[in-house]
């Protein structure tokens, strides 16, 4: 198996901590500049995985079908309550929020410009305000959704995003993830 894509990305992070996390053999393979994603994702985006199925090579181009081909090749269940799933598309939604923050940005494009953006960055907050009321593990096994929230975290907090000193229950909880061998092995680097 083959998946692509870059070490900061929290969707692609997820991903890999969840292949580690498997045991399955997995290569990591960087996509410098989204090239390969543009020429074998439809959606263009990171990650995508390859991998072989009746000596044909199949790819999937969303981490939640990524996520569900590994949980499910494991032998783990994935996403099994409906609660689950709806906090899982939280997270998620936060994370493509903040992603269309952090590349308009790039384009000279900021919330004091454009009034969507602003309602962005309102949301994240308000969805981290959900999480930080919520009763989250301290330890192992941690479940998809705090996998992936902690991602998130860690990643606003590298790129230095925006405070998260108005969250101190998830900054205990991204300090506990933060002894997790998985996350520690995927730790954030600049590529
Ligand atoms: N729904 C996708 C979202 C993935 C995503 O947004 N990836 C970002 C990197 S963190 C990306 O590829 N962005 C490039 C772009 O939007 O053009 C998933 O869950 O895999």
């Amino acid at each position: 198996m083959k998946i692509y894509g870059n070490s900061p990305s929290p969707f692609v992070r997820h991903c890999r901590i969840a292949l580690i996390e498997s045991g399955l053999d997995f290569e990591f393979l960087i996509d410098t500049d989204y090239q390969l994603s543009r020429q074998r994702s439809p959606t263009q985006r990171i990650p995508f995985l390859e991998y072989e199925k009746n000596g044909k090579t199949k790819v999937l181009t969303d981490s939640s079908s990524i996520l569900r081909y590994v949980r499910e090749k494991s032998g783990r269940v994935y996403l099994p309550t409906v609660e689950e799933l709806n906090n899982f598309c939280t997270v998620t939604t936060l994370m493509d929020a903040q992603v269309n923050i952090f590349l308009l940005k790039k384009e000279g494009l900021t919330s004091d410009k454009v009034n969507y953006l602003k309602r962005q960055e309102n949301r994240i907050q308000t969805g981290l305000k959900e999480f930080e009321a919520m009763r989250l593990s301290s330890q192992a096994p941690w479940s998809d959704v705090e996998i992936r929230l902690a991602c998130f975290l860690d990643w606003v907090r590298f790129r230095n995003l925006f405070s998260l000193e108005s969250f101190p229950e998830l900054l205990v909880f991204l300090d506990r993830m933060g002894s997790y061998t998985p996350f520690i092995e995927t730790t954030i680097v600049d590529t």
